[in-house]
């Protein structure tokens, strides 16, 4: 574009830009308050968004493509107008006329609420997925629910943990299209018969409680082409506001509860993240979503198909993200027998052929298991389906292994009285998949065994990816300008050519301009940490930060435990030769997970005594900042020198923050779990810091036995000591961590803290020598970021499109 084309093009949105302030606000621009001008701008960016999307859906319905739709129970958006702007290709023309006109677009920014629409990985994944498959011209879209409270924001109150609701929704959203028309009913509870109708056993749902599950479409906008897929969220509302007779004879409460009886199934995301607490009301949601997700699709593939359910399977993909929407299997039975008139197996072979299956974690804990009383009261006819479809599974392996009644029953979908969703998931769909090689190793090898046995051809493995529009390009600009300007901008449409970098590992200016960029984003976190921590850090030192769920199994407790160890050796000694370093941490604990906000505790705990100590001389400063969420993220990521990655092997099922930082520039400190392993083999040994037991020996301890923490402890004087200042009153007056001590030494350290500290504490030293080489760190950095095209999502999306939805 010409300069004067440029001016034009400034000049015609500051026109509708004033233009439109005055129509949602009715004040001028001068008057305009920031919220209003923040809405101004997003209803001008869905005008142009709105247009797009119509004919993106109308050559979707004319070519009948083959379409994905990811079932997830969360989608962690994140903050959506930069990310629209940049990807209508209007970066430039928006900020510099927002500029010219005296306004301040980091400020209207900030005025759009963050979705917290989910918990962690699982949901940001999603998310991720969507940028790519837009931004790949794949029509792919999401399908979930509209929480009306997203998870909770955390607050740190004297150093604890303090929940607040998430009310998102406060002053409207305005990138959704509510949608009453495209309303369905869902049905709950009540009671089945079934009837002979005109010679067909037919099976009719009585005395039921209809809930209306009404959908809100949010765009998924294309990086620079003319793509919009749609995420579509699914609000529960009463069919009446009121129940008329009922508010008619005066029962008024009687009517207002059943009206937030309905509307709670959408009120609030569970906030548990690799856990399972089997409540109703969660039950409640998953039904809810898959039946509206499911009855949508179908109707809509019949009215732009004849009338005809002919060639379903051929073109639609139903993907379930882990067994929150495993109720697919049995829902779409239900739709093709009941509704649309197949019989039994015809509708199996096109429900298996739809359906594909990603687990996401192999925590026992975290598996979801029905009680049989509570799905059988809730959805009769589901659970005669799924009744159905573990008879005829179980028969079928009698018949092949007729001697061997253990496996028969390892593989029985219900089982104690219980339904197990992940069986329930991998019986009816054609393809199961782990997040990374050695998760899906693990799947298949001990977590599914059984059933890989049974369908060996249904077991893949694609690693998980992070969109790099929203992690690279959007939320590190500067990195992003200096890699236009040095290597190209080949890069924003293939990864993969980031390797263009390595030439210019030896290369002093460009080191320069590289440390620099680093240093700005370090700046930018330090001011962050200023304002609400009201600290003062030194951009200087080494930010080494873990980001994440609060979790024992991602060992938290590890870092901080290295943090006090660290701490005790400058008391005594003061002239410790190390870098000045900055811990930094953030994450939210579940509000029922004592342990993981104990561990909140504890690192405040230790911030306020290292913080407070002028002896140690600023070499270390221990940061926790409240509430990481999307938004914080990307002022995080850009801003890290370490990256901590130290779950217990075998763990993690792949982690995506590590992908995020080392796409900008972070140096992994990690196990040997989830994707660091490939993170490893892609930078190669001497760009990476590993430390720690592999999972194979972490399984060997786990079957067998032979780890003593005690025997560890009592060998150890630096444990010793840490262990000791747990409860002794070093970290407060009053302050004592029994049960995280109990939990190391009574309980013998279940994820194997103590046994790892000794390699984690040579793996820090190892950082610490490496980044006091300055020359050997960037190199370090820069070539981090020339291997990260393999976490770009958009590869894992082509992985799924080849090797599990078969569109390419
Ligand atoms: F338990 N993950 C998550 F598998 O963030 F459902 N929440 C969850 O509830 C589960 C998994 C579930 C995460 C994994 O912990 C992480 O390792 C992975 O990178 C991420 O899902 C995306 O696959």
């Amino acid at each position: 574009m010409n300069s004067s084309e440029k001016k034009k093009q400034k000049e015609a949105f500051k026109a509708a830009y004033i233009n439109k302030i005055e129509e949602v606000s009715g004040d001028c621009l001068a008057e305009s308050s920031v919220l209003k001008q923040y809405q101004a701008l997003a209803e001008l960016v869905m005008d142009d968004i709105t247009t797009q999307w119509a004919k993106s859906n109308t050559k979707y319905n004319k070519h009948q493509n083959k379409q994905v739709y990811f079932f997830s129970i969360e989608f962690l958006i994140g903050r959506l107008l930069k990310s629209y702007i940049n990807n209508l290709g209007l970066e430039d023309i928006v900020t510099e006329s927002l500029k010219e006109l005296g306004l301040d677009f980091t400020a209207i920014q900030e005025q759009e609420s963050d979705p917290g629409l989910g918990n962690g990985g699982l949901g940001r994944l999603m998310a991720c997925y969507l940028d790519s498959s837009a931004a790949m011209d794949m029509p792919a879209h999401g399908n979930g629910i509209r929480y009306k409270y997203g998870l909770f924001e955390q607050r740190i109150i004297n150093g604890e943990q303090v929940e607040v609701a998430d009310n998102w929704l406060r002053n409207g959203y305005p990138f959704e299209i509510r949608k009453p028309d495209k309303a369905v009913i869902i049905k709950f509870g009540g009671t089945i018969h079934s009837e002979k109708i005109n010679g067909n056993l037919t099976f009719v749902h009585e005395n039921y409680e209809p809930i209306l599950a009404v959908p809100y479409d949010i765009p998924v906008k294309g990086y620079h082409n003319e793509t919009v897929n749609s995420l579509r969220l699914w609000s529960a509302e009463t069919l009446e506001d009121f129940d008329l007779p009922k508010f008619n004879q005066g029962q008024f409460l009687d009517a207002v509860r059943h009206k937030s009886e309905a509307e709670s199934i959408s009120q609030i995301l569970y906030p548990n993240d690799n856990g399972f607490d089997g409540k109703l009301l969660r039950l409640k949601q998953e039904y809810f979503f898959v039946c509206a997700g499911l009855k949508r699709i179908v109707r809509r593939y019949k009215q732009f198909n004849n009338n005809s359910m002919d060639g379903f399977s051929q073109k639609i993909c139903i993907h379930i993200n882990d067994t929150h929407p495993a109720m697919c299997g049995p829902e779409l039975m239900r739709i093709l027998m009941d509704e649309e008139g197949f019989g039994w197996d015809d509708a199996w072979k096109m429900t298996v052929e739809s359906i594909s299956f990603t687990n996401h974690t192999v925590l026992p804990e975290a598996l979801e298991k029905w009680p049989v009383s509570m799905m059988k009261s809730l959805l009769p006819r589901i659970y005669m389906i799924i009744e159905e479809i573990n008879q005829r599974f179980t028969q079928e392996i009698y018949a092949k292994y007729p001697h061997d009644m253990e496996r028969n029953y390892g593989l029985s979908i219900i089982n104690n009285d219980q339904i197990h969703m992940a069986s329930l998931a991998i019986v009816a769909s054609h393809s199961i998949n782990g997040v990374a090689e050695l998760h899906s190793k693990i799947l298949r090898e001990e977590t599914f065994k059984g059933f890989y046995q049974v369908f060996p051809e249904r077991f893949h493995s694609v690693t998980n990816g992070v969109t790099p529009r929203r992690f690279l390009m959007n939320s590190n600009p500067d990195l992003k300008d200096l890699l236009n300007e040095s290597i190209g901008t080949q890069w924003q449409g293939n990864l993969f050519e980031l390797k263009r970098l390595l030439n210019y590992l030896n290369d002093p200016i460009f080191s320069d301009k590289f440390n620099a960029v680093k240093l700005s984003n370090k700046i930018r976190l330090a001011e962050h940490i200023k304002k609400h921590n009201n600290l003062i850090v030194d951009p200087a030192s080494v930010f080494d930060i873990q980001v994440k769920r609060i979790h024992a199994y991602k060992r938290q407790l590890l870092d901080a435990l290295h943090v006090l160890y660290l701490y005790n050796q400058l008391k005594e000694n003061p002239h410790l030769e190390i870098a000045p370093r900055t811990f930094i941490f953030a994450g939210k604990a579940a509000p029922g997970y004592y342990y993981a906000k104990q561990i909140i505790r504890l690192i405040n705990a230790i911030a306020k005594m290292v913080n407070s100590d002028k002896t140690l001389n600023e070499k270390i400063r221990v940061v926790f900042l409240e509430n990481f969420n999307v938004s914080l993220a990307e002022i995080i990521y850009p801003a890290a020198n370490v990256s901590e990655q130290i779950s217990t092997a075998g763990k993690e099922a792949s982690g995506t923050g590590n992908m995020k930082f080392m796409m900008n520039g972070a140096i992994t400190l990690g196990t040997m779990d989830g994707a660091n392993i490939e993170i490893a083999e892609a930078v190669g040994p001497t760009n990476i810091v590993t430390f720690g037991l592999s999972s194979d020996e972490v399984s060997q301890y786990e079957k067998y036995g032979g780890y003593r923490s005690i025997d560890i402890y009592e060998k150890d004087p630096r444990i010793q000591q840490v262990m000791h200042q747990l409860i002794d009153g070093t970290l407060g007056f009053g302050l004592n961590f029994q049960n995280i001590y109990d939990s190391l030494l009574l309980h013998n350290d279940t994820y194997f803290v103590l046994k790892d500290f000794n390699a984690y504490v040579d793996a820090q030293n190892r950082v610490d020598q490496l980044y006091r080489n300055e020359r050997t760190w960037t190199k370090m950095s820069m070539t981090n970021i020339a291997h990260s095209g393999m976490f770009s999502s958009d590869r894992s999306i082509l992985d799924y499109q080849r090797e599990i939805w078969k569109i390419i």
